[in-house]
């Protein structure tokens, strides 16, 4: 005689407001969300070289030759310019490194950060 296939557990019948064993999982945290971005801003003055500047660009946003040289001349002109967007943590630690660099060279360069 053939065997008949397993058969699910049974359950008793739903019936609102009375406890039937099912489970429900509920979702008690919040969604991932995507990091805040944080741009960093390099500032115009008079005395930082153009082509300190430059490298900067290239060495800590790592920027090519002639991106580096549109941002700094975009700075030299409006005062200010973007050199990249990053998460917090990374955004900050750009700034202290960017002004260390420059304090060493002895420039007043100006690096901020700000939400983007
Ligand atoms: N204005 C500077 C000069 O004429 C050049 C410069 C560009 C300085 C960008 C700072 O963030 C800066 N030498």
């Amino acid at each position: 005689m053939p065997s008949e296939p397993p058969k699910p557990p049974s359950r008793a019948p739903f019936t609102p407001g009375r406890d039937d064993g099912a489970v429900v999982a509920e979702r008690k945290t919040a969604r991932i969300r995507p990091p805040r971005m944080y741009q960093v801003v390099l500032l115009n003055d008079d005395y930082t070289p153009m082509e300190f500047v430059v490298m900067v660009l290239q060495e800590y946003f790592k920027r090519d030759l002639e991106t580096a040289t549109h941002i700094m001349l975009k700075i030299h002109h409006e005062g200010r310019g973007v050199c990249g967007v990053y998460t917090k943590d990374v955004a900050a630690t750009k700034v202290e490194l960017v002004l260390a660099a420059a304090r060493r060279s002895g420039h007043p360069l100006q690096c901020i950060m700000e939400a983007a």
